[in-house]
């Protein structure tokens, strides 16, 4: 079938405003935040409901088109965009489909569209005094499709949890243009397999999320939050346990940057500044959160505490909004910080926390040693074993990370992979990591996850190329 009957039976279906094929139209949709992958593909659809998606997937699969389906386009493993493939590609974007269909106080649920960004979504919780409590630094763009597709997790998972365990229903276009509706808002539903579950974390290749029903928690409006200078990366780890014990259930964040990481957001965000007197090596943000002064009684023990055992090289606490906001800058600006210095390599990875240290302390030498003057920017949420280890070029080095790139991953991953970590935490694997994670598990792990592949999508329609080599 030739593009052109394809494109004009996706508008015959949509409407002309909801099919963009035009290559200025594109281009913003063909690249990826990160700027490191991009793609091709014959059109953009943009359908404003759940059967405009099921249909443009009927005609994709007529006319032998592939299927890539795409939130915010904010992912960090090139998922949302193309992958190169002899079919044609058509993009199918969330973009338009933003409602908020439902908002339940009673069984604490909301009911939204796959296009509604992660901050409305927190909106519409607060305007019924509730927190939805997934919190990331794109949470201005990002869609909740794309965040259950991906597993989101960012920096409130220390308390209450991933995306997956936020998800109590799904609506999903299958890859053969039926719709499964399992937007059930039920606690408790034990029959059968969880096929839920199936559609998180599948970055769009077994399926289109559609609508999602999710959890609401109740509202923390009372926050205490510090930064702490620490002399060590151990006192990062044994300060978790301590944190945990006295806070009474109230400990949200735990989050580590060190100075270099600082040092790119010092230089590249304005308004930033750092708020100590004195350079100190390792960082740690964290936060409390509740409903009365309980919070702030409850940090300044934990605080008094981790003093006295040493611990504590120094600490700011967050005097009002305002300095919150200002600490909290300084973790969420590390990301845009490090796109702005240059070329970098992302290590996205988890550890059992017994083994983060240990991991920080030996990999940081075997890393410099292959590439002299690479810059170690390494923090994350570190509550959850889960690190960024990222890796910026030396000054004026980009060709040569660009080159040492595959030797420091293997490098990473090999540390990560003994220490009995995973090599993605919270972004998944797209393209980025789709090799690799394929060489991490085991056959009888990779097998099982091609036959929920091949049962699913058999002709592999929903974004091939993607989470699996091959696939
Ligand atoms: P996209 O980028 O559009 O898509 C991501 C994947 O999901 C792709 O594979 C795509 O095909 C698929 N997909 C998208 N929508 C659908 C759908 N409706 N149905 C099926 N498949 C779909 N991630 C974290 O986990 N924690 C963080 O703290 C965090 N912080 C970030 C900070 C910044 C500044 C940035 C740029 C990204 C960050 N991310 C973080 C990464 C990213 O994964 C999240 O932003 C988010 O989950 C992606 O949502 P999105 O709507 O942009 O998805
Ligand atoms: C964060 O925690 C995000 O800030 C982004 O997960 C990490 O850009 C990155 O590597
Ligand atoms: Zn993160």
């Amino acid at each position: 079938m030739s593009a052109h009957s394809l494109t004009d039976r996706l508008r015959g279906a949509l409407g002309d405003a909801a099919v963009l094929t035009a290559g200025d139209d594109l281009t913003r949709y063909l690249t990826d935040w990160t700027g490191g992958f991009s793609g091709e593909a014959v059109a953009v659809v943009r359908p404003a409901d759940t059967g405009g998606v099921a249909a443009a997937v009927r005609i994709c699969v007529e006319e032998g088109a592939v299927v890539v389906p795409q939130g915010g386009n904010t992912g960090l493993a090139g998922g949302a965009v193309p992958a190169p493939d002899p079919r044609p590609a058509v993009l199918v974007s969330l973009e338009r489909m933003r409602r908020v269909r439902d908002v339940d106080p009673i069984a604490d649920t909301l009911t939204v569209e796959a296009g509604v960004t992660l901050g409305s979504t927190q909106e519409a919780a607060a305007s019924v005094g509730r927190l939805f409590p997934l919190s990331l630094g794109s949470e201005g763009s990002c869609t909740i499709g794309g965040t259950v597709s991906t597993n989101a997790g960012g920096t409130a998972v220390l308390r209450y949890g991933m995306m997956r365990d936020l998800v109590l229903g799904v609506e999903v276009v299958l890859p053969d243009g039926r719709v499964w509706d399992g937007l059930r808002p039920l606690r408790k539903d034990n029959t059968g397999y969880d096929l839920k579950q199936l559609f998180v974390g599948a970055e769009g290749t077994l399926g289109i999320v559609t609508a999602v029903v999710l959890r609401m928690v109740p509202a923390t409006p009372r926050r205490a939050t510090a930064l702490l200078a620490l002399t060590d990366v151990e006192a990062v780890v044994a300060l978790l346990p301590l944190l945990r014990q006295s806070s009474g259930g109230l400990l949200t964040t735990w989050e580590l940057v060190n100075r270099q990481a600082l040092e790119l957001v010092l230089t590249h965000r304005p308004g930033t500044r750092d708020p100590f007197g004195s350079e100190h090596e390792w960082y740690g943000l964290v936060e409390l959160a509740g409903s009365s002064d309980e919070v702030d009684d409850r940090l300044e023990a934990a605080l008094e505490e981790a003093a006295a055992r040493g611990l504590l090289g120094d600490a700011v606490v967050a005097t009002g909004p305002g300095q919150r906001a200002s600490l909290w800058a300084l973790r969420e600006g590390i990301s845009e910080a490090q796109k702005s210095e240059g070329a970098s390599v992302k290590h996205d990875v988890t550890l059992p926390i017994s083994r983060l240290a240990d991991f920080v302390r030996s990999t940081g030498p075997s890393v410099e040693s292959r590439l002299p003057g690479v810059r170690l920017v390494t923090y994350g949420h570190v509550g959850d074993g889960n690190l960024h280890y990222n890796l910026t070029a030396p000054p004026g080095g980009d060709d040569r990370l660009r080159v040492a790139a595959p030797t420091l991953t293997k490098a990473v991953y090999d540390a990560v992979a003994g220490r009995g970590g995973s090599i993605s935490a919270e972004h998944g694997l797209g393209v980025l990591k789709r090799d690799a994670a394929a060489s991490y598990k085991s056959p009888v792990e990779v097998d099982l996850m091609r036959a929920v592949k091949q049962a699913l999508d058999p002709q592999r329609t929903f974004n091939p190329g993607k989470l699996l080599p091959g696939a």
